[in-house]
Order: C-alpha cells, then structure tokens, then sequence
C-alpha cells in the first residue's frame, strides 16, 4: 500500500467537479448505505431479537440494558458514506478517525456493511442470524464495547478518552505521502486541552513528503448534558479560530435531505482537491515553501439527526437528549416501542437488506473495494505494513569503562548517536518525539542526520529546523506522545523522549495506549505494531535550578499497574545498560517501554559485554561491589534500581566494605523492574530460584528505588517474605539543590543506607553503632557544606570507586 514515491498528480478540475456534483445515482447509494448504518446502529442500541424486524416489535425483542449513544453516530456515518464515495471516484487511500469514539455502533456497522466486518468475525455472518448477532454483542457482556475499539476493523483510534483524534491523524500521515486521515473532532472534544493544542499538527506536516489531515469539526451542538462552546459561538468566531490556526475553513450545515447530500458532496470534493493541489504543488517543486492553508470541514448537523423528534414532550433531537439513548423505556412503555418501531422503519429496511438478510445492491453500491474500504485499511493495522528497522550494531556505542565507577558519562549521548544512525539508514520509517527537549536530554547528534521539522516560518537564527527536518518537536506532550502512537500505530518505529516529571502530562495516553495494545494482543488479526518507546530523562534526582516541580517518577507507577504483559520498565545504570535495552526496544512490538536514565554526567559501572549479560537477565548480583562471596548468606542484601540510587548503594555498600569488612553485603542492581513480580504476574516475572538466588528468602534487603517506595512493594507482592523489604526512594522532597542533597531529602543518601544495612541485618556487626553515629556526623557535615559552599561535600562529588573494584 505504502508507496515509496508520492503521488504527484493534481486532480483535474473535471474530477473535483464530478465529485463535487454527484448523480441521483450515487446520492442514492450513498443515502441507503447511511439508512443502512443508521438501522444497524439503532438496532446494536436496542435490539437481541427480530433484528430486520419482520414481526411487530415487542418487548422481549429488547435488551434488557440499553447502552450505547446514538446522539453522534448519524453524523459519523455520514461523513463515512460521503468519504467511502471519494475513495471509489479517486482510489485515494483514507484512515477514518472518530473523535467521538463514543459512536462505536456506527463504525461497527460501518465495517459490516463494507462485508470487512464479516471476513474477521465469520460468526457476524452478512445474513439475519449475522445481524441477529451483531445487535446482540453490542455493550454486551462478553460482546464488543460501545466505543471504536480495538475490535473494530479499520480504527487506530479507540475515542474512549476524548481528545487525541487528531494527534492520531497528524502522527499517521507523517511520512505517509499517499494517505489522507478524516478526522471528525467532537465539539465536546474540541473543548479538551489536548484536542485544542492538536490544531498545531499542519505546522509540522511537509505536503511533499508527508500525508494529509482532513478534519472534521462535527458541530452537533450538544455533549452528554448541555451545549458546547464551538456549538454556540458565532459562526465566524470559529471561522477565525481555525483560520488562525492555518485551516481554510468549508462549512455545511443543515439537515434537509437530499440538500445535505450535495452540500456536503462538495465540501469534501473541495477539500479534497484542495489536498492534491497542495501536495501535487509541494511534490512537483512548484512551492515556495510556506505552510500551506490545509482544508478543514465544519460540519452542523442536529445531535441525533434522524432519530426521535420528540420524546414525552420534550425536544430530542438537536439536543443533549439525543445523545444516549433517546428512548429508555421500550421495554416496558408500549409507546416508547411503537416509536422506536416507527424509528427504525423510517430506514426502510426492506429496501437495505434482502430477504436473507444481506446489505442489497444499493446499499453495496456504496462500498470501495478490497483494501481501500476504510474498515479494510491496512493503514489502520498498521503491523500488516511494519518493516523492521534497520539497526546498527548497538555495541558500537559502548562507552570505556576500565573499572566500575571510574569513569563519567552523560549516557543519553550514546542513544542519539545511535538514533542519528537510524535516521540515516531508515530515513521515512523513524522519528524521535520530543517536547522541546533534543538537546537538553543530550540527544542532540540526531541532528547531524536531520533537523526539527517545522512548516511555519524558519529564521536566520534557528538551528537544525527546516520544513524536511524529522525530529518533532513541540511544546506539547500530548503531541508528542499522540503523534508517536498514530506513528507507530500505522507500522512505523519511534521514541517520545521527555522530562521524567512532564511525562505524567501525558500519563493518561500513555495507559489509555497500553491498553489499547493490551486489547489488540488478543486479537489475532491485529498484526503487531512498532513499541511506544518512552525516555524519560531530567529525572527527579537531579534538580540543579529547578524547584519542586521538577520531580514525579510517577510514570513507573502507572505503567506497572497496566494489566497484563504490555508495560516495561526499564532503568539502566550506564550507558552500556541503556544501549543494550535501547536496542531491545527498537526491535520490540506492541509493548510500551519505559526506560529512565539521568541526563547528566554519571558514573558508569559496566562493560558493554558485561551490561549485555546483565540487561539479558534483567537484574543481577553486581560481585565486585559487595564482600558476600557467595559461601554463607549476605547480612544484608543491598538492591537497586535507578542510576543514581545505583550510585548511593554502591557507594553504601564502599563504605560497608571498608569500615566493617566482615559484614557481609550482596549488591544486586536490576534493570528491567518486571523482572521482580512472580512470573504468573508478568512475563518478565524471575522464576522463583533466580529471585532466591538474589535476594534468598529471608535475608533482609535494603532497596534503593528510583521512584516512589511502593512501587517495589508492589512488585515483589508474593515472593517469599516480601516484608523483608525496606524500600527507600522518591518521597516528594525536592527543591533547587544539590545532587546529593536530593538524595539526603529523600533519605536515600548512602549515609541513609548504611544506616538501613545495619539497622535491618538480623546480625549486628561489632562497630555497627560507631559508623551510625558516623553517618549521622556525615549527614550534618553535608547539611552545613551544602549551605555554606552551594556544592556537595567533595567525598561525595568526586567519589569514584575504591581499587579492589577492579581487582575483584
Ligand atoms: C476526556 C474525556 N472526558 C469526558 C468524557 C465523557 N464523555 C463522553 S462523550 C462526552 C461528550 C462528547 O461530546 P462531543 O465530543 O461533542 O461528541 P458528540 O456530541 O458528537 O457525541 C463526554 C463528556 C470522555 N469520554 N473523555
């Protein structure tokens, strides 16, 4: 599907204007085809028997629940009917986006009258019974959900959590020159934080090389209780705030019939052509390089349109009313069902399905062929299209490490360098999303491979951004992150790389896409797609001149709470850590990765090889750091995770070493987190001897966390003595300071954890009391230095590890 080369074609004035004026013919294809849909969608709401209606309605036909919203869903349909007819006049290849997921029944219906539906789920067969079932699963109990979910053929975007349909449409365009996303925007959406910062996607979209946006702003007027803001502006209010953004603006508004047809017909013709013109002008050199004035449709229809008028008195349709269920006492009130009856044969069913049940000729008519049926898209699928990345040999960004803790880095460079390499050898396949951080997270050799892209004005003092540039960044992690997903959800590979606390921005996207992949790894026709890949740097440790705003590791916690086998953490120690997990996750599908390292200089622990084999397993006994030789248990296991509670336990476990070196400590450092649930819990779960073999079963272990304490209660729930554990970590004291005094606030200091070693171990060691009262003298000594110098003690700043390290 995917072509190498975009088209370049402009259409001809003759074909726009075709499709602008379409024929009685095709008017009444399209409008069956929307009758159709509007009976199947009524009827998922309504109905678990007599599904084409061919006895009187009575109650034992209904559901006994009635779920579902039918306020949006007419106006998706039709907009669906009007772009499946632009697909069969122009073969152009579309995605459909239905911001307001919530009118699930009418893509659902959608894919069933395109036969798409059928061909995944042969069950929900093209005939009576197939109908039969389709109603009956609908908001049902081991049924489908009432949203465009996962189980919809042809969605990317589930519309459950308003607000990302059109960072979806922008990321799945982006290098897709051949594809146009329709994106139909809620006017309850459109009020979203999110969903208003999305308008910026054509300031970053390159008509040469890139795929088209068309949205459609659905003004229906109503969201589930009240009006809408766009809804009830004055029409050219938000004619100027979309042109502000850089949209030319269409609109059609009204609910006559077939009048509506022929307007709406040449809206999207005029859109439409305006999208080739662009493109055919950017790809033919004939552009002078300012951002083009894409095409945007508002849409004004009567939430509800076509369905009940009036309801008991009350007006229905064009109103809030409408936006659920309007009729919700069928079951019982006779004539409520009389209406509902009447409702649904307003369609005339008889005329759109025949006698065995099956969509007629006209309604089929309607329908574009094969892969081009937007319910059939292998855009919308998007692993079916996924190539692999080629990679180059991560080892060849080892960083040198003579001996653990010798040596610092910012191991972040490391990783642009290898995606400056991607870049270079996958030119239209990968992209690094950043919210105005590339530099600061010390990725900034990506742009020796290309720029930030950029499609508004470029000034004589900007540096690496140009309209080709393929590093996105803007000031929104809800782009960021929604661009990625839309990117990846269409078969391409990308990394979203923030500030560990501006992550939680985005947090909710990045649950609601876990779960979404959650979802589709049950389906087996969902092919799988490239991982979401999230880096996140700047990380609560290190404050520097920031204050407490700056700190929340709270993405961890949320990514370890997702269900099932989606989520992976991932907190490398060392650059040499972060390359071999960083190379995992390129080649990885459909998890999402979470990996966490520190920006700045840091010591580095291990070799290339021996980080392999560490990030291979997950998690390991660091021998050289600890004096627990393996004859006898260790007093106290030492663990970690995180690059600079890595610093602190070793450094901790240093001390023990040298000032009580009969007792015995075990360091052990663990990568990727899901190594430390049960393996029932996760995939990655060690298998019980392993996680003996680290921590045993009884011996006390003092933890060292990069983010808050319970996220490691949580994991280890159900190993043997979990209360062993005593878990230091993030405990939201932060301010502008000193790394070390981070450290110290948070109790995590390796002051703190000599203490925890002696205080926990079930043997106290000759000596222990003198180097508490040691470690308290240190910590006070470091509380008058911090004040007095504005720096760390110079022990703490400029500590590197003992010889024996190396001779161990
Ligand atoms: C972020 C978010 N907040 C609240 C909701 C609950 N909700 C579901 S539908 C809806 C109204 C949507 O209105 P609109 O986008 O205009 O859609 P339509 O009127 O076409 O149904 C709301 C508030 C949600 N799904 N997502």
């Amino acid at each position: 599907m995917t072509s190498t080369m975009p088209r370049t074609d402009a259409p001809t004035s003759e074909l726009v204007d075709r499709l602008a004026h379409p024929g009685d013919d095709e008017v009444a294809a399209m409008d069956a085809w929307w009758r159709a849909n509007n009976y199947l969608t009524v009827g998922q709401i309504y109905l678990m028997a007599n599904p084409l209606l061919r006895e009187p309605l009575s109650s034992d036909h209904i559901k006994p629940r009635l779920l579902g919203h039918w306020g949006t869903s007419p106006g998706l349909s039709f907009v669906y009917t009007h772009a499946s007819r632009l697909i069969q006049q122009t073969g152009q290849e579309m995605i459909y986006l239905a911001g307001p997921g919530h009118g699930g029944p009418a893509l659902v219906a959608a894919g069933y009258l395109e036969g798409t539906y059928s061909e995944i789920y042969p069950d929900v067969s093209q005939d009576e019974d197939g109908i039969r079932r389709l109603f009956r699963q609908f908001s049902a109990p081991g049924g489908i959900p009432s949203h465009v979910s996962v189980t919809t053929p042809g969605s990317i975007h589930e519309g459950g959590e308003l607000g990302y349909v059109l960072v979806h449409a922008f990321g799945a365009v982006m290098d897709n020159p051949d594809l146009v996303a329709l994106a139909v925007v809620g006017d309850g959406e459109a009020e979203t934080g999110p969903l208003e910062g999305s308008w910026k996607g054509i300031s970053f979209l390159n008509p040469a090389r890139d795929g088209a946006v068309l949205p459609v702003l659905h003004l229906n007027g109503a969201k589930i209780a009240g009006p809408t803001v766009l809804g009830r502006k004055d029409p050219a209010e938000v004619r100027s705030l979309l042109e502000g953004h850089g949209y030319q603006v269409i609109e059609v508004e009204g609910a006559d019939l077939p009048g509506m047809h022929h307007r709406f017909a040449e809206a999207l013709a005029r859109a439409w052509g305006a999208i080739k013109a662009i493109q055919a002008g950017a790809r033919g050199g004939d552009w002078d390089g300012t951002r083009p004035r894409w095409p945007l449709i508002v849409l004004r229809t009567p939430k509800g349109w076509t369905g009940p008028d009036v309801v008991d008195g009350v007006q229905v349709q064009g109103t809030w009313r409408a936006h659920q269920v309007p009729l919700s006492g069928v079951k019982d009130d006779a004539d409520h069902r009389r209406l509902l009856e009447e409702w649904l044969r307003s369609y005339g069913p008889a005329e759109l399905f025949d006698d065995a049940g099956r969509p007629t000729e006209l309604v089929r008519r309607a329908n574009p062929d094969g892969d081009l049926r937007m319910s059939a898209t292998p855009h919308a699928n998007g692993g079916l299209l996924t190539r692999d990345l080629d990679l180059p040999d991560f080892r060849k960004y080892a960083t040198d490490v003579p001996s653990p803790a010798t040596v610092r880095a910012e191991s972040t460079r490391k990783l642009g360098e290898m995606m400056r390499d991607v870049y270079r050898t996958n030119p239209a396949l990968f992209r690094l999303f950043c919210p105005d951080e590339t530099n600061s997270n010390r990725l900034g050799a990506v742009f020796e491979a290309t720029d930030r892209g950029f499609a508004e004005r470029v000034s004589d003092a900007d540096v690496s951004l140009s309209r080709d540039g393929r590093v996105m960044e803007v000031l929104s992690e809800h782009n960021c992150h929604g661009w990625l997903e839309g990117y990846t959800l269409t078969g391409r590979h990308g990394w979203f790389a923030t500030y560990e606390a501006f992550a939680m921005v985005s947090a909710s996207q990045t649950i609601q896409h876990s779960k979404w992949l959650q979802e589709a790894d049950e389906l087996p026709w969902r092919a799988k797609v490239p991982s979401l890949n999230v880096l996140l740097t700047s990380t609560a440790w290190r404050n520097d001149h920031n204050g407490f705003s700056h700190q929340g590791p709270g993405l961890i916690q949320n990514v370890i709470t997702t269900r099932g086998n989606i989520g992976r953490v991932y907190l490398p120690p060392d650059a040499n850590c972060l390359m071999s997990v960083a190379d995992h996750c390129f080649r990885s599908r459909s998890y999402v990765n979470l990996v966490v390292i520190d920006k700045q200089p840091q010591l580095q622990w291990l070799t290339m090889d021996q980080a392999i084999e560490h990030c291979a397993r997950g998690a390991g006994v660091w021998p050289w750091a600890g004096t627990d030789d393996g004859s006898a248990d260790p007093d106290i296991v030492l663990a970690c995770a995180g690059d600079v509670v890595t610093m602190e336990t070793v450094a901790a476990a240093s001390i023990l070493r040298e000032r009580l070196p009969h007792f015995r400590t075990r360091v052990v450092n663990v990568v990727d987190l899901m190594t430390l649930p049960r393996r029932k819990d996760h995939p990655h779960g060690m298998d019980e001897t392993l996680f003996n073999e680290l921590f045993t079963d009884h011996v006390d272990v003092v933890f060292a966390f990069h983010g808050y304490p319970g996220a490691i209660h949580q994991l280890v729930h159900g190993r043997p003595d979990a209360d062993r554990f005593r878990v230091r970590g993030f405990i939201e004291e932060g301010t502008t300071t000193t790394p070390f005094d981070m450290v110290v606030r948070n109790r995590a200091s390796r002051y703190h954890l000599v203490m925890d070693a002696l205080n926990n171990a079930r043997r106290t060691p000759p000596g222990a009391s003198a180097l508490k009262e040691w470690c308290m003298a240190q910590l006070a000594r470091h509380e008058a230095y911090v004040v007095e110098h504005l720096e760390d003690m110079p022990e703490v700043r400029d500590w590197v590890l003992g010889d024996w390290a190396t001779e161990a």
